[in-house]
């Protein structure tokens, strides 16, 4: 039978299981990837696992978020990641080396190959034909100490790219197009793999872009297949040898099917607060705009810049905007500042900041009170900028900076610029950033612990009774940017769970932790795609330090439901959507029986405070169950 590419590759690294849509399978993890504001806990979570190496082909640790050090925390974690990756053999990329997602692109993905990353832009990957996952950091912990992963296998969503994209259009727009048919929840249980004629009309930038914004439709991963301009990217960054040519099998089925042809899309954005909420630029207006963010992992790329800077050369930045720009990696801005670019964008009136996540993350850069912001980012929830009542708009870096030079939203096919061409450049090696952990092991390397880094909350065994006090009531789509939220005063206590855990939920309901602190097991009713956007599992550690025992919600987002789990957090799903609004803050509610329930197709939820049963489902695979029963997976994991 014709086979997809994904499922090519996922059969290629099969070890339990069978390959078909809602079944569990484990699969061998080639390489991984951590960043510094989960990878503290990852490493905390490896060094509890007491493994010697690492059992990857490759495990690299990044440090991209938390750069701002305004105090010696963020320096303390980096120091702490950089002593863990010497004892178990990981390679340590240093600050300033640029965004995990952009310097796994250049200097270390392969096609065919599995990566496993504690981010959940780790798909970026896909852009070079990779099986590439964001996942809670225990499972990347589990990954190195292991070599492997366990997933539920996604149905495929096949999109079928025609044609080429016009003057003005991106690869942004193709994946704000797709948002906007598929939304936030449309790639749940799904993996989306592009192919058709149009894939050759786009570069492996431009399918990362694609694919990192696969996170935001909720998407176990995206792929796009591996074909001569992989060759060409790859040879550019002097790896010509990891090449192999990748695709479908022709004829191959896919569960649903979209065609987009690029030649009909036009500059979109996406409008405040959420990334599914797509305009056409045109439509949306000339609306005056405060701020301009180039940048992120999803739009820093050489080529990306390079456009950017083509439309700045000899133009001036309007005087009511501030224009920030940070480059994706080392690579890319050493070669902007050899060719003249660097010059053309420095003044023109841009702000060029650090090689890392930067204002993506709310570490500095928040806009004005009520600003308008346009970011070539991908995610635009409330708050995330830093500036609560900010409202922040996704486009592509063209129409970012097109509309930096005219100080409102733009579509640049209304002016009389023409962006040239982008030739990529051959990239020559530099590993100046990468320290190496060759000669270092565990016994001649000690752990670089800082004041802030404390352990992290471990769960109890799953009691026969489960009974909690309902602590929150909370609505549809919450983001775990709503959960844990981040920004730089946030970011630096990302090791330190204990003083986090004050400020779960502080957007939402600023009285939640006050709230469980005075009672002893809580629970949380959500609505739909509960816990969509990153991969923190800061998310379900600092409930749990806040004793929250189970949430119900009408659905959840994929890695956050892991999180849970993995933190013996039980997520169940209401089979009556109506039993949301039955229940309320303050309510009792108890599950009897739990650990006999929790095997069962329906659990019986009683609420003893107005006597009523609710019937929920957790569909527990038999991995689960076992980390339920354990009170999380690092128990589950000591107990075998
Ligand atoms: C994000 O974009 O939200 C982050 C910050 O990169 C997160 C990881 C984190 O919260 O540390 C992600 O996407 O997983
Ligand atoms: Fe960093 Fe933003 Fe990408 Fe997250 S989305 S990895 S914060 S650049």
């Amino acid at each position: 039978m014709a086979k997809t590419l994904c499922y090519k590759i996922l059969e290629n690294h099969l070890i339990r299981g069978e390959l078909c849509p809602g079944k569990e399978i484990t699969i061998a993890i080639d390489q991984t990837l951590t960043q510094d504001s989960t990878g503290t806990m990852v490493y905390l979570q490896l060094e509890a696992m007491d493994i010697d190496q690492v059992k990857t082909e490759l495990s690299v640790a990044y440090i991209d978020h938390n750069t701002l050090q305004s105090g010696f925390e963020n320096a303390d974690d980096h120091a702490f990641i950089q002593s863990v990756a010497k004892r178990h053999g990981i390679l340590f990329s240093k600050p300033g080396n640029g965004i995990c997602h952009q310097l796994h692109l250049e200097n270390y993905g392969k096609p065919g190959k599995t990566l496993l990353g504690s981010d959940s832009h780790t798909p970026t990957g896909g852009g070079l034909g990779m099986i590439a996952i964001g996942a809670g950091g225990l499972d990347v912990a589990v990954a190195m100490a292991k070599g492997t992963y366990a997933l539920t296998v996604p149905e495929v969503i096949g999109i079928r790219l025609e044609g080429k994209l016009g003057p003005w259009a991106s690869a942004k727009d193709v994946i704000l197009h797709v948002l906007k048919e598929l939304t936030v929840k449309g790639g749940v249980s799904k993996i989306v793999e592009y192919y058709g004629p149009g894939v050759k009309n786009l570069s492996v930038t431009d399918r990362a872009t694609i694919t990192n914004m696969g996170a935001e439709l909720g998407a176990t991963t995206s792929v796009f297949p591996s074909d001569e301009i992989t060759q060409s990217y790859l040879k550019a960054q002097g790896r010509e040898k990891d090449y192999t040519p990748l695709s479908a099998d022709e004829g191959a089925r896919y569960d649903k099917e979209l065609i987009v042809d690029l030649s009909t899309l036009e500059p979109l954005a996406s409008m405040p607060h959420s990334p599914d909420n797509v305009d056409t630029i045109a439509h949306i207006g000339e609306i005056p705009v405060d701020q301009v963010a180039i940048g992120s992992c999803t739009n820093s790329s050489y080529a990306d810049l390079m456009k950017v800077a083509k439309i700045l050369e000899g133009r001036k930045v309007h005087p009511d905007v501030s224009l920030v720009i940070s480059p994706g990696s080392s690579k890319i801005l050493t070669k902007l500042a050899e060719n003249g670019a660097l010059a053309h964008l420095i003044s023109s009136g841009a702000r060029i900041i650090e090689n890392a996540c930067g204002p993506c993350i709310g570490m500095g850069q928040s806009p004005k009170s009520k600003a308008i912001s346009l970011r070539t980012f991908n995610r635009n929830f409330k708050g995330r900028s830093g500036t609560l009542d900010a409202d922040i708009y996704l486009v592509s870096p063209e129409t970012a900076a097109i509309s930096a030079i005219y100080g409102k939203l733009t579509d640049g096919r209304t002016t009389d610029i023409t962006i040239p061409p982008i030739d990529e450049p051959q990239f020559p090696p530099n590993d100046n950033f990468i320290v190496y952990p060759k000669g270092t092991n565990r016994e001649n390397t000690p752990v670089a612990m800082g004041p802030n880094i404390k352990p992290f909350p471990r769960n109890k065994p799953l009691p026969y009774q489960l009974e909690a006090d309902v602590t929150l009531h909370a609505g549809d789509n919450i983001t775990t940017d709503d959960i844990m939220p981040s920004d730089a005063k946030l970011l630096p206590y990302r090791s330190n769970i204990p003083h986090l855990s004050n400020f779960c939920f502080v957007n939402v309901d600023k009285d939640f932790a006050g709230r469980c602190r005075e009672t002893t097991d809580c629970a949380i009713i959500g609505g739909e795609n509960y816990g969509q956007g990153s991969s923190r599992e800061h998310a379900a550690l600092a409930p749990l330090s806040l004793g929250v025992r189970f949430v119900i919600a009408k659905s959840f987002a994929r890695i956050h439901r892991s999180n849970l789990i993995n933190s013996g957090i039980v997520p169940l799903v209401f089979r009556d959507k109506t039993h949301y609004d039955a229940i309320e803050i303050g309510h009792r509610l108890m599950i009897k029986g739990a650990p006999d329930q929790i095997k069962d197709d329906t659990i019986i939820v009683t609420n003893v405070t107005t006597n009523e049963e609710y019937p929920v489902a957790g569909n527990f695979s038999p991995l689960e169950q076992k980390m339920l029963l354990a009170g999380g997976k690092i128990n589950a994991i000591k107990g075998e």
